[in-house]
């Protein structure tokens, strides 16, 4: 089992001001952060990023909201982390995440949820290597 994970704090909670604080639990949970970025993702990127939803009647919609904004990149590591870190962020839908889970205090809906958290080891290795170079991970 790994131990790194892949986040992206999405679109929404960057403008509704929720960046800070999401990196602030994320860290007061326990995971080191390996590697951070600011930056924006074009509507062809974040079609790559999302590829294995091309299939899906969201995947347009999905596309259009990743490459709208702001998001910030991040590789996590703690024991564990891919299945925690989709504890710690809850449900895709906030409105049915648990009490307290990242999704369920600073989601906006289903498509505008806050968070991404890769939803296994091999994916989380190809999405932070997405964004990162080897130099770029310590
Ligand atoms: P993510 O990949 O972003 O961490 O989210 P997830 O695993 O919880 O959910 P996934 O099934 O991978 O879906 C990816 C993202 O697509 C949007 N979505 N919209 N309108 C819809 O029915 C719908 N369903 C999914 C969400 O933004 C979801 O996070
Ligand atoms: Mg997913």
């Amino acid at each position: 089992m790994s131990n790194r994970t892949f986040t992206m704090i999405k679109p929404d909670a960057m403008k509704n001001g929720h960046a800070g604080a999401i990196l602030d639990r994320i860290i007061k949970e326990g995971y080191r952060i390996v590697a951070l970025k600011q930056t924006k993702l074009s509507a062809e990127k974040a079609g790559e990023f999302y590829a294995v939803h091309s299939a899906r009647p969201f995947y347009g919609e999905l596309v259009e909201f990743m490459s709208s904004g702001i998001i910030i990149a991040a590789i996590l590591e703690k024991e564990n982390a891919v299945a925690s870190f989709r504890t710690l962020i809850g449900a895709t839908d906030p409105a049915k995440a648990d009490e307290g889970t990242i999704r369920k205090m600073y989601a906006t809906s289903l498509g505008e949820n806050a968070v991404h958290g890769s939803d296994s080891d091999e994916n989380a290795e190809i999405e932070g290597s997405f964004f990162f170079s080897g130099l770029e991970k310590f």
